[in-house]
C-alpha cells in the first residue's frame, strides 16, 4: 500500500493525486499516445535500422499528470525491494526519480551525464554511503547497455546496484543478461504489452503491430546473436539472410563457367550464399575467381568453397592458401572434417582473418559413419574454436531429428542443412533428402541446395520457390 504525503499540499494537488492514484498502465500508455511520446511511421535508428515505430518520451515531464502517474506504478512496482538510495539516468528518468524518491522518502543521488575531470572528480550528485545500495530508474531500455554502462559507473563510485526499474521495456529478453551481471531488471510495462494496449484502442491496426512486432524480431535477432557470437563472417551471413530474407544456400556444382554464370545470373538475386566445388570446373582459370567475386559484391552474396578439408594441420595449412585455387584468398567459408582433431583448425586459421567453416556433424549421405559421439566431439571442438566456426552442416531425415541435433549446438553458431528438395527421398548414390519444410522447422538457419533448383526446367522460379518456403517458416519462428 503507498502512503502518500499530501497534508503539505494544497486542495488543487489533492485531486491530482487522487487522479495519480487512478493510474494504470492502460492510461500511461494512452495519455503517451495522445502527446506523440509514441510515434508510427519510419524512423532511422542509430544503428541504421528503419524502425517502423519510435518512442521519444522527453515531452513526459511537461504533463505533470503522467509524470507523477508513472512515478506511482514505479513505487508500486518496487516497494517491496532493498536499497538506500534511488537514482534516475538524466535527463528524462531523473524528473521520475525525483517523485520516487518523494513519496517513498529515500535519498535521491545521480551521475552526471558528463564525467567531470576536474576539482573533486565526484562524478555522483548527492551525498551517500559508500557500500549501500542503489536502485536504478530509467524511462526506456532497448538493449540494456546504457544502463550497464550507468550501473559501472556507479560501482567505481563505491556503490552497489543490484536492481533497475525502468517503465518501458522495448527489449527482448534482456532480463537474462542483466541477471548474469547479477542485477534483477523491474519492467513496468513490456513492447508486447503496449502493442496490445493500443491495438485494443484502436490507436493502431494489426497490420502495424505485426509489422512492429517482426520489426523488433529481425532487430533483436541481430542483437542477441551479436552478444553470443565472436565470429564477425557469422554475423555478417545472419545479417545478410535478413536482408535478402532468404536462406538458401545454392550449390553450384557444374563443370564449366558457361553454365555457372548462366545458373547464377538466374539465382543470384535469391540466394544468401552461393556453394562452389571448386575443382569440378574444368575450365578454372584466375578471371574466373575475379568474376566470381563481382557477382558476390553485386548481389550480396556470400562465397563458401564446399572443400572438405580433413589432413593434418600442416597439410590443410598449404591447401587453404596455395596450389591453383588459393581459396583462402576468395572463399568466406570452407567446409571442414573435424576427423583429425582440432590441429586442422589451428592449421588452417592461424594468421588468418575474416575466414570461418562449417564443421560437418551429420551427412546426408546414407550408411555415413557419423555416430552420435562423433557430432558431440564436432561441436565440442567447434564450440572451443568459435571464432573460426561459425556452425555445422547436418542433415537428419525428420525435423524432430533434426531438432535434437539444433539442441546440441553451441550458442552464437548456425546449423546449416544440405540433402534437401521439395519432395523427400533419395538419389542413386544414397544421397538423402528431406523437404524443406522439415529442414527449417528443425532448426537449420539455411538450407543446402543443388540439383534440386539447377536441374529445374525453370531455375529461378524454382530458386524462389525454395528461398520463399523456407524463409517463411524462418521468420515465422521468431514469434
Ligand atoms: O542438393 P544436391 O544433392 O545436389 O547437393 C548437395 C550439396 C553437394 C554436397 O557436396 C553437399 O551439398 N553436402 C554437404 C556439404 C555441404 O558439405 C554435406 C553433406 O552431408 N551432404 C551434402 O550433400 O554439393
Amino acid at each position: 500500500m503507498i502512503v502518500y504525503r499530501i497534508n503539505s499540499k494544497n486542495v488543487q494537488i489533492k485531486q491530482i493525486i487522487i487522479k495519480h492514484k487512478t493510474m494504470t498502465k492502460e492510461l500511461f500508455i494512452l495519455r503517451l499516445h495522445d502527446i506523440g511520446a509514441i510515434k508510427f511511421g519510419e524512423f532511422t535508428l542509430k544503428s541504421g535500422h528503419k524502425s517502423p515505430f519510435y518512442f521519444d518520451l522527453r515531452d513526459m515531464i511537461s504533463y505533470p499528470e503522467i509524470l507523477s502517474g508513472i512515478a506511482d506504478l514505479i513505487v508500486d512496482m518496487i516497494k517491496d525491494l532493498d536499497f538506500n538510495y534511488i537514482s534516475g539516468v538524466p535527463y528524462t528518468a531523473l524528473p521520475i526519480a525525483t517523485l520516487v524518491s518523494d513519496i517513498m522518502d529515500i535519498p535521491l543521488i545521480y551521475m552526471r551525464k558528463e564525467e567531470k575531470a576536474y576539482g573533486t572528480k565526484n562524478n555522483i550528485i548527492g551525498t551517500f554511503e559508500k557500500g549501500s545500495k542503489c536502485i536504478v530508474i530509467d524511462d526506456l531500455i532497448t538493449t540494456g547497455e546504457s544502463l550497464m554502462e550507468t550501473a559501472k559507473k556507479f560501482i567505481a563510485e563505491g556503490l552497489k546496484v543490484t536492481d533497475f526499474a525502468v517503465a518501458i521495456d522495448r527489449s527482448n529478453n534482456i532480463e537474462q543478461k542483466i541477471m548474469n551481471n547479477a542485477c534483477n531488471l523491474h519492467s513496468l510495462i513490456k513492447l508486447d504489452e503496449i502493442l496490445n494496449i493500443l491495438e485494443s484502442a484502436n490507436r493502431i491496426s494489426k497490420g502495424q503491430s505485426v509489422n512492429i512486432r517482426k520489426f523488433t524480431n529481425s532487430i533483436n535477432l541481430d542483437k542477441t546473436n551479436e552478444k553470443n557470437i565472436q565470429n564477425i563472417i557469422t554475423k555478417k551471413l545472419l545479417l545478410k539472410i535478413e536482408a535478402k530474407k532468404s536462406n538458401l544456400v545454392l550449390s553450384l556444382d557444374v563443370d564449366n563457367q558457361k553454365d555457372f554464370f548462366k545458373i547464377i545470373d538466374k539465382t543470384a538475386k535469391h540466394i544468401v550464399m552461393l556453394k562452389t566445388h571448386i575443382d569440378i570446373l574444368n575450365d578454372f582459370d584466375k578471371d574466373f575467381i575475379i568474376k566470381l567475386k563481382e557477382y558476390a559484391l553485386i548481389h550480396n552474396f556470400m562465397i563458401f568453397e564446399d572443400r572438405k578439408f580433413a589432413d593434418i594441420g600442416n597439410t590443410v595449412r598449404k591447401q587453404y592458401r596455395d596450389g591453383i585455387y588459393k581459396i583462402k584468398d576468395w572463399a568466406n567459408f570452407i567446409t571442414v572434417h573435424a576427423l583429425p582433431g582440432e590441429g586442422i583448425l589451428q592449421g588452417l586459421f592461424e594468421g588468418v582473418e575474416n575466414r570461418s567453416s562449417f564443421l560437418l556433424a551429420k551427412m546426408s549421405s546414407k550408411g555415413n559413419l557419423m555416430n552420435d559421439t562423433y557430432t558431440r566431439n564436432v561441436f565440442n571442438i567447434g564450440e572451443k574454436y568459435s571464432k573460426n566456426v561459425s556452425g555445422y552442416i547436418c542433415h537428419a531425415n525428420s525435423k524432430e531429428e533434426l531438432r535434437l541435433l539444433k539442441n546440441k549446438i553451441p550458442k552464437g553458431q548456425l546449423m546449416l542443412m544440405p540433402g534437401v528438395k521439395l519432395k523427400a527421398g533419395e538419389d542413386e548414390t544414397g544421397q538423402q533428402y528431406t523437404t524443406v519444410e522439415d529442414a527449417m522447422q528443425g532448426g537449420a538457419d539455411c538450407i543446402i541446395v543443388g540439383r534440386g533448383i539447377i536441374e529445374a526446367e525453370d531455375i529461378e522460379k524454382t530458386a524462389i520457390e525454395y528461398k520463399e518456403r523456407a524463409w517463411k517458416i524462418y521468420d515465422d519462428a521468431r514469434f
